[in-house]
């Protein structure tokens, strides 16, 4: 496994001093927002994580390894690369094996995440249950990877490109603890709601990090979706959002796209038809989100301080 894991200097640092750290995925950077707004974002989300007291690791693919953490030349890299392939759970071995450059999914970043032993990692959204797929099959790895590996994922929901209500059965079914962080609602992405509820609502740091803390002492195998809600200021209205979501529905039924496809080239429509605003509400959660998974972190990690106090009595 040594060999398969890179950490950046400043990761393998807090490793060693047992500081809190925070994963962060590449597919955001490299597929999901556009340039030159992917690079500003990558680093503001990295100073965010910082400013908040815990370490950022973006976690990428590079040269047959898996990269926890990277350099502004790596971050750059992902950013800017040409043909940057999006890792999820399938591609990781191919990937490695070929020595390309892969930006990794929430699944692929849960992966490298749980075999660099970080709990906690921020996105914007999760994929999930595409709108149809009871014709298409097009469900998201990112729900089984929920199902499989023992991290935290904060995020703001999901887009409305996908069927939420499908989306919250699949993630009952596979048993993956969801919980709304000051909300009942599980969120839109660019809107605070989507009309259905979350399981279990959470206020506090320190009740998320305890539950987070009692399903691995349950051995449960799988993490914990926690969903915050894009701030008032931030949201889009829902009109807008619903518009733009059915035109890029129809040009991607139209145009044929599938498989991996599908997700880049909906963000990509949904930016052309909105502006900037989308972009603007896109940065604006998956900062919240990263200074909401420092704050977790910090908070399981004093957690975890307390008990090895009270062991050692
Ligand atoms: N949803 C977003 N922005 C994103 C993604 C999803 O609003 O950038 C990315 C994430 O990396 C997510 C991936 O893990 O798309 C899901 O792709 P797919 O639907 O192909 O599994
Ligand atoms: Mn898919």
């Amino acid at each position: 496994m040594k060999n398969l894991l890179a950490f950046s200097p400043e990761v393998a640092a807090a490793r060693e001093a047992g500081r809190p750290i925070v994963a962060l995925e590449s597919t955001l950077i490299a597929h999901g927002l556009p340039r030159p707004r992917n690079l500003e974002t990558a680093r503001a989300l990295e100073d965010t994580v910082r400013e908040a007291g815990a370490v950022p690791a973006t976690i990428a693919v590079m040269g047959g390894r898996i990269r926890i953490g990277l350099d502004a030349d790596q971050l750059e890299q992902i950013a800017s690369g040409e043909a940057v392939i999006k890792v999820s759970r399938r591609d990781l071995p191919a990937c490695l094996a070929q020595e390309r450059l892969g930006a990794t999914t929430v699944a692929g970043t849960m992966i490298a995440a749980h075999l660099a032993g970080i709990r906690v990692f921020a996105t914007g959204g999760i994929g999930g249950v595409h709108r149809g797929a009871e014709r298409d099959f097009d469900v998201s790895a990112d729900l089984e990877e929920l199902a499989r590996s023992p991290v935290a994922v904060v995020c703001a929901g999901a887009k409305s490109i996908l069927d939420l209500s499908k989306t919250l059965e699949v993630l009952e079914t596979k048993g993956v603890p969801v919980c709304g962080w000051r909300t009942d609602e599980f969120p839109a992405f660019y809107c605070r709601s989507s009309g259905l509820s979350v399981p279990h609502r959470c206020d506090d740091v320190e009740t998320l990090a305890r539950g987070l803390d009692i399903q691995r002492r349950l051995g449960f195998a799988g993490g914990t979706l926690v969903v915050n809600p894009i701030d008032e200021e931030a949201a889009l209205p829902e009109e807008l959002m619903e518009a733009a979501i059915h035109d890029a529905l129809a040009v991607a039924a139209s145009a044929g796209i599938g498989g991996k496809d599908v997700t880049p080239f909906l963000l990509a429509r949904i930016v052309e038809l909105t502006g900037g605003q989308s972009v603007d509400a896109n940065v604006a959660l998956v900062l919240s989100n990263a200074r909401l998974a420092a704050e977790i972190a910090l908070a399981l990690a004093e957690l975890e301080t307390a008990r090895a106090q009270m062991a050692a009595r």
